[in-house]
Protein backbone atom coordinates (compact mmCIF):
# COMPACT_ATOMS: atom_id res chain seq x y z
CA UNK A 1 0.00 0.00 0.00
CA UNK A 2 1.50 3.54 -1.03
CA UNK A 3 -1.50 5.31 0.42
CA UNK A 4 -1.10 4.49 4.39
CA UNK A 5 -3.86 5.84 6.56
CA UNK A 6 -2.79 8.75 8.97
CA UNK A 7 -4.22 6.27 11.61
CA UNK A 8 -1.31 3.87 10.49
CA UNK A 9 1.45 6.87 10.19
CA UNK A 10 0.74 8.55 13.54
CA UNK A 11 0.56 6.22 16.20
CA UNK A 12 0.52 7.94 19.23
CA UNK A 13 -2.95 6.79 21.39
CA UNK A 14 -2.48 10.20 23.40
CA UNK A 15 -3.98 11.82 20.55
CA UNK A 16 -7.22 11.61 20.59
CA UNK A 17 -10.39 14.24 19.95
CA UNK A 18 -11.05 14.83 23.56
CA UNK A 19 -7.61 15.47 23.94
CA UNK A 20 -7.83 17.74 21.44
CA UNK A 21 -10.72 19.27 22.53
CA UNK A 22 -9.27 19.89 25.99
CA UNK A 23 -6.42 20.90 24.95
CA UNK A 24 -8.42 24.25 22.67
CA UNK A 25 -10.85 24.49 25.14
CA UNK A 26 -7.68 25.97 27.58
CA UNK A 27 -6.34 27.25 24.80
CA UNK A 28 -9.44 29.64 24.63
CA UNK A 29 -9.42 30.69 28.07
CA UNK A 30 -5.69 31.76 27.48
CA UNK A 31 -6.37 33.74 24.61
CA UNK A 32 -9.13 35.54 25.80
CA UNK A 33 -7.43 36.90 28.69
CA UNK A 34 -4.69 37.74 26.61
CA UNK A 35 -6.61 39.43 23.70
CA UNK A 36 -8.46 41.26 26.58
CA UNK A 37 -5.63 42.20 28.67
CA UNK A 38 -3.55 43.38 25.34
CA UNK A 39 -6.90 45.36 24.01
CA UNK A 40 -7.00 47.23 27.46
CA UNK A 41 -3.31 48.02 27.47
CA UNK A 42 -3.38 49.64 23.88
CA UNK A 43 -6.94 51.51 24.55
CA UNK A 44 -5.19 53.09 28.03
CA UNK A 45 -1.95 54.02 25.97
CA UNK A 46 -4.30 55.42 22.91
CA UNK A 47 -7.39 55.98 24.33
CA UNK A 48 -9.77 57.61 22.06
CA UNK A 49 -10.81 61.60 22.59
CA UNK A 50 -13.87 60.87 24.79
CA UNK A 51 -12.18 57.91 26.55
CA UNK A 52 -11.50 58.98 30.34
CA UNK A 53 -9.57 55.73 31.80
CA UNK A 54 -10.28 55.59 35.94
CA UNK A 55 -7.02 55.79 37.77
CA UNK A 56 -8.21 53.07 40.06
CA UNK A 57 -7.74 50.45 41.26
CA UNK A 58 -4.00 51.43 41.71
CA UNK A 59 -2.44 48.27 40.78
CA UNK A 60 -5.36 47.17 37.89
CA UNK A 61 -3.08 47.69 35.09
CA UNK A 62 0.02 46.11 36.83
CA UNK A 63 -2.14 42.95 37.33
CA UNK A 64 -3.40 42.67 33.88
CA UNK A 65 -0.12 43.48 32.37
CA UNK A 66 1.20 40.66 34.52
CA UNK A 67 -1.18 38.50 33.18
CA UNK A 68 -1.14 39.81 29.63
CA UNK A 69 2.86 38.64 29.35
CA UNK A 70 2.95 35.88 32.44
CA UNK A 71 -0.27 34.06 30.76
CA UNK A 72 1.22 34.56 27.15
CA UNK A 73 4.45 32.66 28.44
CA UNK A 74 2.89 30.08 30.24
CA UNK A 75 0.91 29.68 26.74
CA UNK A 76 3.83 28.43 24.84
CA UNK A 77 3.64 24.73 26.29
CA UNK A 78 0.31 24.50 25.73
CA UNK A 79 0.27 25.65 22.11
CA UNK A 80 3.29 23.28 21.72
CA UNK A 81 0.87 20.30 22.93
CA UNK A 82 -2.08 21.70 20.60
CA UNK A 83 0.14 21.41 17.67
CA UNK A 84 2.02 18.28 18.84
CA UNK A 85 -2.24 16.54 19.15
CA UNK A 86 -3.87 17.83 15.95
CA UNK A 87 -0.85 17.86 13.46
CA UNK A 88 -1.70 14.50 11.52
CA UNK A 89 -4.86 15.94 10.44
CA UNK A 90 -2.63 18.65 8.35
CA UNK A 91 -2.16 14.96 5.85
CA UNK A 92 -5.79 14.86 6.16
CA UNK A 93 -6.85 12.61 2.76
CA UNK A 94 -8.39 14.43 0.41
CA UNK A 95 -7.36 17.50 1.79
CA UNK A 96 -10.37 19.52 0.91
CA UNK A 97 -13.77 18.11 0.54
CA UNK A 98 -15.41 21.10 -0.30
CA UNK A 99 -15.79 24.91 -0.42
CA UNK A 100 -16.57 25.15 3.20
CA UNK A 101 -13.57 22.54 3.89
CA UNK A 102 -11.01 24.67 2.12
CA UNK A 103 -12.02 28.00 4.14
CA UNK A 104 -12.25 26.03 7.39
CA UNK A 105 -8.54 25.16 6.76
CA UNK A 106 -7.46 28.39 5.45
CA UNK A 107 -8.75 29.59 9.07
CA UNK A 108 -7.20 27.13 11.14
CA UNK A 109 -3.67 28.03 9.03
CA UNK A 110 -4.19 31.85 10.07
CA UNK A 111 -5.38 30.42 13.67
CA UNK A 112 -2.02 28.57 13.93
CA UNK A 113 0.14 31.23 11.52
CA UNK A 114 -0.80 34.09 13.88
CA UNK A 115 -0.88 32.26 17.16
CA UNK A 116 2.49 31.27 16.79
CA UNK A 117 3.75 34.51 15.65
CA UNK A 118 1.72 35.96 19.03
CA UNK A 119 3.95 33.99 21.03
CA UNK A 120 7.44 34.07 19.33
CA UNK A 121 7.40 37.43 18.59
CA UNK A 122 5.63 38.58 22.35
CA UNK A 123 8.67 36.44 24.00
CA UNK A 124 11.50 38.01 21.95
CA UNK A 125 10.09 41.76 22.29
CA UNK A 126 10.41 41.63 26.50
CA UNK A 127 13.55 39.59 25.65
CA UNK A 128 14.79 43.23 23.50
CA UNK A 129 15.36 41.34 20.40
CA UNK A 130 13.84 42.49 17.30
CA UNK A 131 15.07 40.37 14.20
CA UNK A 132 11.97 41.83 12.10
CA UNK A 133 11.73 44.65 10.16
CA UNK A 134 8.01 45.89 11.23
CA UNK A 135 6.68 47.75 14.51
CA UNK A 136 5.93 45.26 17.32
CA UNK A 137 3.26 47.10 18.43
CA UNK A 138 1.36 47.54 15.42
CA UNK A 139 2.12 44.11 14.12
CA UNK A 140 1.25 42.21 17.60
CA UNK A 141 -1.79 44.61 18.23
CA UNK A 142 -3.54 44.17 14.35
CA UNK A 143 -2.27 40.33 14.26
CA UNK A 144 -3.92 39.69 17.50
CA UNK A 145 -7.41 40.59 16.16
CA UNK A 146 -6.99 38.01 12.97
CA UNK A 147 -5.93 35.61 15.87
CA UNK A 148 -9.26 35.93 17.75
CA UNK A 149 -11.46 36.50 15.13
CA UNK A 150 -10.34 32.76 13.34
CA UNK A 151 -10.09 31.54 16.96
CA UNK A 152 -13.77 31.71 17.01
CA UNK A 153 -14.60 30.79 14.01
CA UNK A 154 -13.16 27.23 14.69
CA UNK A 155 -14.70 27.54 18.44
CA UNK A 156 -18.07 27.89 15.90
CA UNK A 157 -16.60 25.29 13.50
CA UNK A 158 -15.41 22.31 16.08
CA UNK A 159 -18.49 23.44 18.74
CA UNK A 160 -19.95 20.02 18.83
CA UNK A 161 -16.56 18.28 19.57
CA UNK A 162 -16.02 21.14 22.21
CA UNK A 163 -19.47 20.51 24.14
CA UNK A 164 -18.92 16.62 23.67
CA UNK A 165 -15.99 16.71 25.45
CA UNK A 166 -15.97 19.70 27.65
CA UNK A 167 -17.76 18.14 30.62
CA UNK A 168 -16.67 14.42 30.21
CA UNK A 169 -13.73 13.20 31.99
CA UNK A 170 -10.84 11.86 29.87
CA UNK A 171 -11.31 7.69 30.67
CA UNK A 172 -7.94 6.99 29.17
CA UNK A 173 -5.09 7.11 31.90
CA UNK A 174 -2.11 7.97 29.74
CA UNK A 175 -4.05 10.51 27.88
CA UNK A 176 -5.41 12.06 31.55
CA UNK A 177 -1.59 11.47 32.77
CA UNK A 178 -0.78 13.63 29.10
CA UNK A 179 -2.68 16.30 30.04
CA UNK A 180 -1.81 16.58 33.15
CA UNK A 181 2.28 17.04 32.39
CA UNK A 182 0.83 19.84 29.90
CA UNK A 183 -0.67 21.74 32.35
CA UNK A 184 2.48 20.81 34.91
CA UNK A 185 4.78 22.66 32.49
CA UNK A 186 2.46 25.61 31.69
CA UNK A 187 2.40 25.92 35.61
CA UNK A 188 5.83 25.80 36.00
CA UNK A 189 6.39 28.50 33.13
CA UNK A 190 4.36 31.07 35.26
CA UNK A 191 5.97 30.12 38.75
CA UNK A 192 9.31 30.78 36.81
CA UNK A 193 8.43 33.96 34.87
CA UNK A 194 5.31 35.10 37.74
CA UNK A 195 8.01 36.76 39.82
CA UNK A 196 8.64 39.79 37.83
CA UNK A 197 4.94 40.93 38.40
CA UNK A 198 4.42 39.32 41.86
CA UNK A 199 6.73 40.35 44.26
CA UNK A 200 6.72 37.82 46.43
CA UNK A 201 7.84 35.08 43.83
CA UNK A 202 10.49 37.03 42.91
CA UNK A 203 13.44 34.66 43.76
CA UNK A 204 11.55 31.87 41.34
CA UNK A 205 11.60 33.95 38.47
CA UNK A 206 14.85 32.40 36.84
CA UNK A 207 13.48 32.20 33.26
CA UNK A 208 12.03 36.26 33.72
CA UNK A 209 13.41 38.61 31.51
CA UNK A 210 13.15 41.22 34.15
CA UNK A 211 14.51 40.76 38.30
CA UNK A 212 12.51 43.18 39.53
CA UNK A 213 15.18 43.72 41.72
CA UNK A 214 18.30 44.49 39.47
CA UNK A 215 18.70 48.48 38.22
CA UNK A 216 19.94 51.63 39.90
CA UNK A 217 18.37 52.30 43.23
CA UNK A 218 17.07 48.37 43.08
CA UNK A 219 14.25 49.13 40.75
CA UNK A 220 14.78 48.23 36.87
CA UNK A 221 15.19 51.07 34.38
CA UNK A 222 14.31 51.01 31.26
CA UNK A 223 16.01 53.72 28.85
CA UNK A 224 18.52 54.98 30.98
CA UNK A 225 19.37 58.82 31.18
CA UNK A 226 23.23 58.02 29.06
CA UNK A 227 20.03 56.36 26.39
CA UNK A 228 17.88 59.05 26.41
CA UNK A 229 20.66 61.55 25.90
CA UNK A 230 19.35 63.45 29.23
CA UNK A 231 21.58 66.08 30.40
CA UNK A 232 20.25 68.31 33.53
CA UNK A 233 21.65 71.68 33.68
CA UNK A 234 21.64 74.30 36.50
CA UNK A 235 19.36 76.13 34.32
CA UNK A 236 17.05 73.17 34.91
CA UNK A 237 13.43 74.47 35.19
CA UNK A 238 9.75 72.80 35.97
CA UNK A 239 7.39 75.19 33.44
CA UNK A 240 3.62 74.99 33.97
CA UNK A 241 2.24 76.37 30.55
CA UNK A 242 -0.72 76.63 27.95
CA UNK A 243 -3.81 77.33 29.24
CA UNK A 244 -3.31 78.33 32.72
CA UNK A 245 -3.93 81.95 34.49
CA UNK A 246 -0.92 81.78 35.77
CA UNK A 247 2.34 80.02 34.05
CA UNK A 248 4.80 78.61 36.33
CA UNK A 249 8.86 78.76 36.59
CA UNK A 250 10.23 76.56 39.40
CA UNK A 251 13.60 75.37 39.65
CA UNK A 252 14.94 72.53 42.24
CA UNK A 253 15.22 73.96 45.03
CA UNK A 254 11.26 75.34 44.94
CA UNK A 255 10.38 71.64 43.91
CA UNK A 256 12.55 70.06 47.23
CA UNK A 257 10.64 72.34 49.13
CA UNK A 258 7.27 71.83 47.58
CA UNK A 259 7.98 67.87 48.31
CA UNK A 260 5.29 66.85 50.83
CA UNK A 261 3.51 63.58 49.76
CA UNK A 262 4.53 60.38 49.89
CA UNK A 263 2.50 57.21 48.19
CA UNK A 264 3.00 53.69 47.55
CA UNK A 265 2.80 52.77 43.95
CA UNK A 266 4.05 50.33 41.46
CA UNK A 267 5.49 50.82 38.03
CA UNK A 268 4.55 48.76 35.33
CA UNK A 269 5.84 48.30 32.01
CA UNK A 270 3.83 47.02 29.04
CA UNK A 271 6.82 43.95 28.90
CA UNK A 272 5.23 42.82 32.05
CA UNK A 273 7.41 43.28 35.10
CA UNK A 274 6.44 45.64 38.08
CA UNK A 275 7.61 47.00 41.25
CA UNK A 276 6.00 48.69 43.73
CA UNK A 277 8.32 51.88 44.95
CA UNK A 278 7.60 54.63 47.97
CA UNK A 279 7.52 57.75 46.00
CA UNK A 280 7.66 61.12 47.38
CA UNK A 281 7.06 64.36 45.41
CA UNK A 282 4.50 67.08 44.14
CA UNK A 283 0.77 65.81 43.83
CA UNK A 284 0.51 67.57 40.56
CA UNK A 285 -3.27 68.51 41.02
CA UNK A 286 -1.82 70.69 43.48
CA UNK A 287 0.29 71.86 41.12
CA UNK A 288 -1.71 72.61 38.23
CA UNK A 289 -4.62 74.11 41.00
CA UNK A 290 -2.11 76.53 41.77
CA UNK A 291 -1.05 77.91 38.19
CA UNK A 292 -5.33 77.92 37.66
CA UNK A 293 -5.75 75.17 35.07
CA UNK A 294 -9.30 73.50 34.81
CA UNK A 295 -10.41 70.23 36.21
CA UNK A 296 -11.16 68.76 33.15
CA UNK A 297 -8.23 70.29 31.32
CA UNK A 298 -6.30 67.23 29.45
CA UNK A 299 -2.45 67.66 29.97
CA UNK A 300 0.41 66.92 28.52
CA UNK A 301 3.80 66.10 30.16
CA UNK A 302 6.97 66.74 28.52
CA UNK A 303 10.31 65.04 29.14
CA UNK A 304 14.16 66.77 28.75
CA UNK A 305 14.78 63.86 26.29
CA UNK A 306 14.90 65.26 22.57
CA UNK A 307 14.06 62.29 20.86
CA UNK A 308 12.47 58.95 21.74
CA UNK A 309 8.73 57.56 21.32
CA UNK A 310 7.74 58.21 25.52
CA UNK A 311 9.65 61.67 25.56
CA UNK A 312 6.10 63.34 25.95
CA UNK A 313 2.80 61.47 27.53
CA UNK A 314 -1.14 62.43 27.84
CA UNK A 315 -2.70 62.39 31.28
CA UNK A 316 -6.07 63.17 31.43
CA UNK A 317 -8.51 64.36 34.46
CA UNK A 318 -9.12 61.58 36.18
CA UNK A 319 -5.48 60.20 36.63
CA UNK A 320 -4.28 63.85 37.29
CA UNK A 321 -7.09 65.01 39.83
CA UNK A 322 -6.10 62.18 41.73
CA UNK A 323 -4.38 62.65 45.17
CA UNK A 324 -2.24 59.96 44.49
CA UNK A 325 -0.32 61.28 41.09
CA UNK A 326 2.58 62.81 41.72
CA UNK A 327 5.82 64.60 40.38
CA UNK A 328 7.81 62.66 42.18
CA UNK A 329 11.39 63.56 43.66
CA UNK A 330 12.49 60.71 45.82
CA UNK A 331 12.41 57.15 45.17
CA UNK A 332 12.20 54.74 48.48
CA UNK A 333 13.39 57.55 50.50
CA UNK A 334 16.40 59.14 48.25
CA UNK A 335 16.53 61.76 45.66
CA UNK A 336 15.91 59.54 42.18
CA UNK A 337 18.38 58.35 40.46
CA UNK A 338 19.23 60.11 37.01
CA UNK A 339 18.23 56.59 35.67
CA UNK A 340 14.90 56.64 37.24
CA UNK A 341 14.08 60.34 35.76
CA UNK A 342 15.85 62.86 38.35
CA UNK A 343 15.05 65.54 38.50
CA UNK A 344 11.40 64.81 38.44
CA UNK A 345 9.22 61.96 37.08
CA UNK A 346 5.54 61.64 36.63
CA UNK A 347 3.86 58.56 38.88
CA UNK A 348 0.44 57.87 38.16
CA UNK A 349 -2.02 55.16 39.91
CA UNK A 350 -3.63 52.20 37.36
CA UNK A 351 -1.29 53.54 33.93
CA UNK A 352 1.57 51.86 31.95
CA UNK A 353 5.02 52.62 32.87
CA UNK A 354 5.28 54.12 29.33
CA UNK A 355 3.61 56.75 30.25
CA UNK A 356 5.27 57.66 33.73
CA UNK A 357 7.46 60.36 32.04
CA UNK A 358 11.29 60.65 33.15
CA UNK A 359 13.12 63.86 33.07
CA UNK A 360 10.11 65.71 33.30
CA UNK A 361 10.44 69.53 32.21
CA UNK A 362 7.18 70.97 31.23
CA UNK A 363 3.89 70.50 31.97
CA UNK A 364 1.55 71.80 29.49
CA UNK A 365 -2.34 72.01 29.95
CA UNK A 366 -4.62 72.38 26.67
N1 LIG B 1 11.26 60.32 29.09
C1 LIG B 1 11.06 58.99 29.17
N2 LIG B 1 10.34 58.48 30.18
C2 LIG B 1 10.13 57.16 30.28
C3 LIG B 1 10.65 56.27 29.32
C4 LIG B 1 11.39 56.82 28.26
O1 LIG B 1 11.89 56.11 27.37
N3 LIG B 1 11.59 58.17 28.22
N4 LIG B 1 10.40 54.91 29.45
C5 LIG B 1 9.17 54.55 30.16
C6 LIG B 1 9.03 53.13 30.40
S1 LIG B 1 8.78 52.14 29.06
C7 LIG B 1 8.97 52.61 31.67
S2 LIG B 1 8.54 50.99 31.92
C8 LIG B 1 9.25 53.44 32.85
C9 LIG B 1 10.29 52.74 33.68
O2 LIG B 1 10.71 53.57 34.71
P1 LIG B 1 12.10 53.26 35.41
O3 LIG B 1 13.14 53.20 34.33
O4 LIG B 1 12.32 54.35 36.39
O5 LIG B 1 11.90 51.91 36.09
O6 LIG B 1 9.71 54.71 32.48
C10 LIG B 1 8.99 55.33 31.45
N5 LIG B 1 9.41 56.70 31.32
MO1 LIG C 1 7.94 50.15 29.83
Amino acid sequence: MILRTISDRFTSRLRSEQVAAKLGVWLGVSFTVAFATGLFSHFLQHPPAWLLWPSRPVSLYRVTQGLHVVGGLATVPLLLAKLWAVYPKLWQWPPFRSAGHVVERLCVLLLVAGALFQLVTGALNIAYVYPWPFGFVQAHYWTAYVVYGALLIHVANEWVKVRRSLWTRVADPDRRRFLVTVAAACGLTALVTAGEAVTPLERLAVLAPRNPRIGAQGVPVNRSAAAAGVVVGPGYRLLVTGAVRTPLSLDYADLVRMARHTVRLPIACVEGWSVECEWTGIRLRDLLESAGAAPDAFVTVASLERTGAYRTSEIRPPHWNDPLTLLALRINGRPLDPDHGYPVRLIAPNRPGVQQTKWVTEVRVA
